[in-house]
């Protein structure tokens, strides 16, 4: 729809940025922290350890006051569980709890309000080594994990998010490094059945956030990204069904609505991979009612039709999946690529907040969005990353336009605050408005540089999003 009448965006929008804890926090095995899956993975090949990451962990106030110079609003940050609970249950660390209470308190200090994800992708590796969330007890064991952070942090923190980016865990969680499929007989009805506890954990988890704290706000965070058909022929607007369904739907109709979504359920089905269940469990599901949908959007995807036969292959969270006889992925002409290969498509971002929006009716707050580029230094301390702003802001303006068409936003949170190590492609593919001076393996002196997009995103900031000009 074209609009004449662009509307402003509420007082109250949450402008910030994103980070997760075992990729900028560093310090990985140090003042009690257990490690976590990440920390025995192996790091693809080429990137570095993440025993220094952004040296957050050391240099928080300084992070925190550049976030607050940028006018920051919120601060999205998660929590190490190995760091709360060294062995993911049983005995606390103290100083794990008292280190995220000060970034808290540093946050409300400049009246940042903290968003907390409450587990990215870091799973306590002892609690891995017992089989991670295949067990049913690892829906207790999270909820558990959830009421000590209720407890301790529930007086000063409004928002939470609960798991980040579940559907990927499950979709491409070798890749996340999250997960290892080999040896593995039915790799389907092993990851959704770990899925099935997750969605267990999260409901439990919302529904104990509003009993214990009922001023607080609540919500998943999952990677939604609109998928188109490749063309309108008929089996391809299927095969986009199917993989809407499968990547998408099947998250939020269980955070929203507590039910499993048809075509996911026929799906599981054909792998003979319905998840063991246990009596309540969907009374369970029903009970979670998150308050907002936290979302994490980089790009659509685009499928064909996919015949079957062939081998299934997969890509990375963004990009590049395909399953025989479901949907195949299909290169969009009609979008630009970064200099890592993933699609730009802010109207896509647009049209997967219109859907989201009228398949659930509740606020939408963007937790991720962003662009990884290879940021360079010069010689007078400058980084002008015009790139990044040039994307952000087509974004932004898509939030505008969403926002007239009545879609009710929250918040934006882009992907990162600060420069930060990358999922599975290193130092080197940088995201933040703040320059963090290392490289893949030479820590430098981790100095912290504003980048030509911190100074345009203070000013959008200070207009409410108005004034998108460089
Ligand atoms: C999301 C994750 C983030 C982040 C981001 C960018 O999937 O939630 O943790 O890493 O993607 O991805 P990458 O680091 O692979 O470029």
């Amino acid at each position: 729809m074209l609009l004449s009448n662009i509307k402003k965006l509420p007082e109250d929008f949450l402008w910030g940025a994103s980070t997760s804890a075992y990729q900028v926090e560093g310090a990985n095995l140090s003042y009690g922290k257990g490690p976590s899956v990440q920390d025995i993975k192996k790091v693809p090949e080429g990137t570095s350890e993440l025993d220094v990451c952004a040296d957050f962990y050391h240099r928080y106030k300084e992070d925190i006051a550049l976030m607050a110079e940028m006018g920051f609003k919120t601060f999205r940050f998660s929590v190490a569980w190995s760091r709360i609970l060294p062995d993911g249950v049983g005995k606390v660390n103290q100083e794990g709890i008292d280190f995220y209470s000060n970034v808290i308190d540093e946050c409300l200090k400049y009246g940042i309000e903290p968003l907390v994800t409450m587990f990215h992708f870091d799973l306590p590796a002892a609690l891995e080594k017992k089989g991670g969330w295949l067990r049913r007890e690892s829906v207790d064991e999270f909820v558990e994990f959830a009421r000590i952070l209720y407890e301790n942090y529930g007086d000063r923190v409004k928002y939470w998010l609960t798991i980040n980016e579940q559907n990927m865990l499950t979709l491409v969680g070798e890749v996340i490094g999250t997960s290892d499929l080999s040896g593995v007989t039915n790799k389907y009805k092993k990851v959704y059945q770990e899925n099935h506890h997750m969605l267990l954990a999260q409901a439990k988890a919302m529904k104990l956030c509003h009993d214990m704290l009922p001023g607080a706000k609540i919500g998943p965070a999952p990677n939604i990204s609109l998928v188109y058909p490749a063309s309108c022929k008929p089996k391809d607007v299927l095969a986009a069904q199917n993989y809407n369904a499968i990547r998408n739907w099947l998250y939020l109709d269980m955070a929203v609505y507590g039910r499993y979504d048809n075509l996911v359920w026929a799906y599981l089905e054909e792998h003979d991979a319905i998840p063991d269940m246990e009596p309540g469990d969907m009374d369970i599901m029903a009970s979670g009612h998150p308050d907002f949908i936290g979302f994490n959007y980089y790009n659509t995807a685009t499928v064909e039709w996919a015949q079957e036969g062939g081998e299934a292959k997969m890509g990375d969270q963004q990009s590049g999946a395909n399953e025989p006889g479901v949907y195949k992925t299909f290169k969009n002409p009609n979008l630009l690529r970064t200099e890592f290969g993933w699609e730009i498509d802010p109207e896509g971002f647009r049209a997967t907040m219109r859907e989201m929006y009228s398949r659930y009716h509740l606020p939408l707050i963007v937790t991720e969005n962003g662009l990884g580029a290879y940021d360079k230094l010069t010689d007078d301390g400058k980084i002008h990353d015009n790139y990044r702003i040039e994307y952000l802001r087509k974004h932004i303006e898509q939030i505008k336009l969403a926002a007239s068409e009545g879609v009710e936003m929250m918040g934006y949170c882009p992907w990162s605050a600060i420069d930060l190590v990358s999922t599975h492609e290193g130092v080197v593919k940088r995201y933040g408005f703040i320059y963090v001076n290392r490289d893949e393996f030479d820590l430098k002196d981790l100095a912290r540089y504003r980048k030509d997009s911190f100074y345009w995103y203070k000013k959008v900031i200070a207009t409410n999003g108005e004034d998108l000009t460089d």
